[in-house]
């Protein structure tokens, strides 16, 4: 029997309102990654068309289709590129309507049915993609398009759309295959943001999947589950040896929603990155409440370069309530991790329920008094799948369900009654302004510029954020 030929796509930013763009900064897609090294390790044919990472515009996506002539499409999307990527498998109808389109990712998660509903989609998956994946090909190998048995899944019948059986979280994260990097047309153009530290040339790594924490406006833990599963750190050495020595890397940057849950788990990883003499630097993201001395020693020692830390709110009571964190926790990790010689980076979010101008202020002067390296300051969105988003429907504040306006940089999408849509972007603008205005922070990082691409970088986020 013929296997399903797959082409999986990142579509483009923009494209539905006919204005496709290249985002600045782009990291690999290690989503579509896992997915293609499933089905490639099963014996299908894949290729990948990454329209998000290079803006490609709809012609030159009609045109990677009418190449591939794939059997089944895989699209992947957060939230933002939703537009983009129904308008990419309404073209791929158009194209050959015996296309099996799928898609995946935070937005077909959270929003399968909408998916569905707009035509042009066949099956949504939630969650966790590559078995699910795997099954829908091996279906459509057989010439059925029954995908009732497949757990996990909205997909539509005789007009209908129906829903299957939850599919269980997948445990032994070892099993997976890693990343099918050679997919990619040049792993060298990926250029992440600045914060993520990169020096040298970078790969994006995952070496766990859920987040027990829940917090509100976070949509991923519906997605990946609270159960913290998690790959060996044997499994993870070996991947780091490979992207060594098949592509020179010699940055790392680890995706997890936070990589340092486990405290063993991590020395563990950092004691086999040391005496594998890998000499790979790498950047992660992790909790204030996580981290203490002796791990953020070792870390170092392994080459840790910087720490980027959810800490979003300075008000004590919204923090608590938030991100289950005390000021003084958070206040002594950003110290520590300073003292390590790690620059840390705190994240922070305006505009929460029961946020105030006062409150917004305490969050600016609370960043400001952290020895952070940088931070970044986004407003806070209701994205679907996250606890924000179920509240902000029932209370009536969402304004538009536009989604290609949900970026965490753009006007905020809900309306509160006490705090203006605006003067949460202006404190955006000038939390931004404060911050690195300062002739401390505009020292270390005019230090830090070493070339071309980080001063492009560093105007490039201060043109994102100021704009
Ligand atoms: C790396 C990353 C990025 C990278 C690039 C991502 C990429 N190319 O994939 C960059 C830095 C560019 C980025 C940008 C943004 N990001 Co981001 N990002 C992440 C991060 C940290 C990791 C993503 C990842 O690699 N995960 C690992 C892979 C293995 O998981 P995955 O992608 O989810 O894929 C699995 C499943 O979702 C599913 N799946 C995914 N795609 C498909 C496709 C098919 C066909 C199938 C079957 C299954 C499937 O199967 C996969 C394997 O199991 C996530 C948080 C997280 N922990 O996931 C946020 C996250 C995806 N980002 C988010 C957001 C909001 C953004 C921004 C919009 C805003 C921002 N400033 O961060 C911007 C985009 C801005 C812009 N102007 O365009 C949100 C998305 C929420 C939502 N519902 O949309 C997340 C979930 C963070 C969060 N906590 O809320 N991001
Ligand atoms: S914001 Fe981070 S810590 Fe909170 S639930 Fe999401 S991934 Fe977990």
């Amino acid at each position: 029997m013929k296997k399903t030929k797959v082409l999986l796509i990142s579509p483009t930013r923009g494209l539905a309102n006919g204005n496709p763009k290249t985002p600045k900064f782009q990291s690999h897609p290690l989503g579509l990654l896992y997915i293609a090294a499933l089905l490639e390790e099963r014996g299908y044919k894949v290729e990948i068309l990454e329209g998000y990472s290079f803006g490609y515009d709809l012609d030159r996506i009609r045109e990677g289709i009418r190449r591939s002539r794939p059997r089944g499409i895989g699209l992947t999307a957060m939230t933002i590129l939703s537009p983009s990527a129904y308008l990419v498998a309404e073209e791929a109808k158009r194209i050959d309507p015996s296309i099996i389109t799928v898609m995946g990712g935070p937005h077909a998660t959270a929003m399968s049915q909408e998916a569905l509903k707009r035509g042009s989609i066949d099956v949504a998956i939630l969650g966790e993609g590559e078995e699910a994946m795997l099954e829908v090909c091996e279906t459509i190998d057989d010439g059925r398009r029954d995908f009732n048995s497949i757990k996990g899944i909205w997909y539509k019948e005789g007009g209908e759309t129906r829903e299957t059986e939850k599919r269980p979280p997948l445990l032994d994260v070892d099993k997976l295959p890693h990343p099918a990097y050679h997919l990619l047309s040049d792993m060298d153009k990926y250029n992440p943001p600045p914060h993520w530290g990169k020096r040298g040339k970078f790969a994006a790594m995952i070496t766990s999947r859920g987040c027990p924490y829940g917090c509100i406006f976070c949509s991923v833990t519906r997605a990946w589950g609270r159960r913290y599963r998690y790959r060996s750190p044997q499994n993870v050495l070996d991947e780091l040896i490979f992207l060594k020595e098949r592509y020179g890397v010699k940055y790392i940057s680890f995706r997890d929603s936070t990589l340092t849950l486990l405290k063993e788990r991590v020395i563990d990883i950092c004691e086999d990155m040391i005496d594998a003499r890998l000499d790979i630097k790498w950047n992660c993201n992790s909790r204030a409440n996580e981290v203490d001395r002796s791990l953020l020693k070792i870390m170092r020692e392994a080459g840790c370069e910087s720490i980027q830390y959810g800490i979003e709110c300075g008000n004590a009571d919204m923090l608590k309530k938030f991100k289950r964190l005390d000021r003084d926790i958070v206040a002594d990790a950003v110290s520590m991790t300073k003292r390590s010689g790690i620059r840390a980076h705190g994240y922070f979010m305006l505009g929460l329920p029961g946020e105030t101008m006062k409150t917004i202020r305490e969050t600016i002067d609370f960043a400001k008094s952290l020895p952070l390296y940088s931070a970044g300051f986004t407003t806070a969105t209701p994205f679907p799948g996250s606890e924000l988003w179920d509240y902000s429907l029932e209370n009536n504040l969402i304004v538009t369900k536009d989604f290609s306006r949900y970026d965490l940089k753009n006007i905020p999408v809900t309306l509160y009654p006490n705090l203006k849509p605006d003067e949460i972007l202006g404190s955006q603008k000038r939390a931004f302004r404060e911050f690195y205005l300062r002739p401390k922070i505009l020292a270390y990082h005019l230090s830090s510029i070493k070339n071309f691409n980080d001063l492009r970088n560093y105007i490039n986020e201060a043109l994102i954020n100021l704009k």
